[in-house]
């Protein structure tokens, strides 16, 4: 689908790049663009030549979450549940469920829902001057967007708790001591170390990075024993692949494995 108007979508080669595109207000979610979101994620999904998303934010935010002029959001207890069930879940899941890598591109502040955004991708690369607040405390609120489930996950519950309790900003550089992210670079590095990522993540072995992500969701609520059987299950449908073939083939020719995310 073309003529997205709150997000911008562009292809190029395998890698895809979405951007939230609503910079004089921070980029923070309406229905609409999460609506959109959930389209170009359905895009992603259906494109098979596409081997590495990265989902950015223009201007100098990320995002600032949930749009809070959007008032019929916060209305009323059975109107915000519609509007998770509705606008963000779909995305969060479609984001989660894709079988290639994704790699959240953080400019600048990354608030609310939208730090649940960037936490629901594989890897985060952010510039040094941006933060992650967890806002929601702020205004009697709790954490949602798949930020309560990733969060904890990534840095464990003090920091969650902290991080949810205080809503103070995390810097970049804290973040990235604290395994939040991956990566925090200068912010005149940040276009051309997302670009390495991302061709990087482009050429590799799809299939066993889809299978990989699938292990580590797996591993939150499996058993040591159920977690074994996964790693077997998962690596008899990586040794398939024609990657795994050429992956091994160039090794043992001493030689770089040349992978076609088959
Ligand atoms: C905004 C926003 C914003 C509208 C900046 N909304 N305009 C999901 C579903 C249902 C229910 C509720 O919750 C959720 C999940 C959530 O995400 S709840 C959390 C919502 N987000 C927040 O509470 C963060 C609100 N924003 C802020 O605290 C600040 O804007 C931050 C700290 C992000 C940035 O501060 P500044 O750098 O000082 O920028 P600013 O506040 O001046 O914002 C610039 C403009 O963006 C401004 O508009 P204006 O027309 O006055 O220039 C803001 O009103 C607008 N904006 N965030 N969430």
């Amino acid at each position: 689908m073309t003529g997205y108007r709150t997000i911008l979508f562009e292809r190029k080669d395998a890698v895809a790049r979405i951007t939230l595109n609503r910079p004089d207000k921070l980029n923070s979610f309406t229905g609409g663009m999460l609506s959109e979101l959930q389209a170009a994620l359905a895009e992603v999904a259906a494109d098979p030549g596409l081997r590495a998303l990265v989902l950015a934010g223009s201007g100098r935010a990320f995002g600032a979450g949930q749009d809070l002029r959007e008032a019929h959001a916060v209305d009323s207890p059975a109107a915000v549940g519609e509007h998770l069930a509705r606008y963000y879940d779909p995305a969060m899941k479609k984001l989660a469920a894709l079988e290639i890598p994704t790699l959240a591109s953080v400019n600048g502040i990354a608030a609310g829902a939208s730090c649940g955004l960037a936490l629901g991708c594989d890897l985060i690369v952010a510039a040094r001057s941006a933060t992650f607040l967890m806002a929601f405390a702020r205004i009697g609120l709790v954490p949602d967007g798949g930020s309560s489930y990733w969060l904890p996950r990534r840095v464990g519950l003090t920091r969650a708790l902290g991080m949810t309790l205080l809503a103070e900003p995390v810097t970049a550089e804290q973040a990235e001591r604290w395994g939040l992210i991956w990566e925090c670079v200068d912010d005149d590095a940040l276009a051309s170390r997302t670009e390495a990522l991302a061709q990087q993540l482009a050429n590799g072995p799809t299939r066993a990075y889809a299978l990989a992500k699938r292990a580590f969701h797996g591993s939150g609520t499996n058993s040591f024993e159920q977690q074994l059987a996964l790693e077997a299950e998962l690596q008899a449908l990586a040794v398939g692949t024609a990657d795994a073939r050429e992956g091994i083939a160039a090794f043992l020719e001493k030689r770089t494995a040349k992978f076609s995310g088959r």
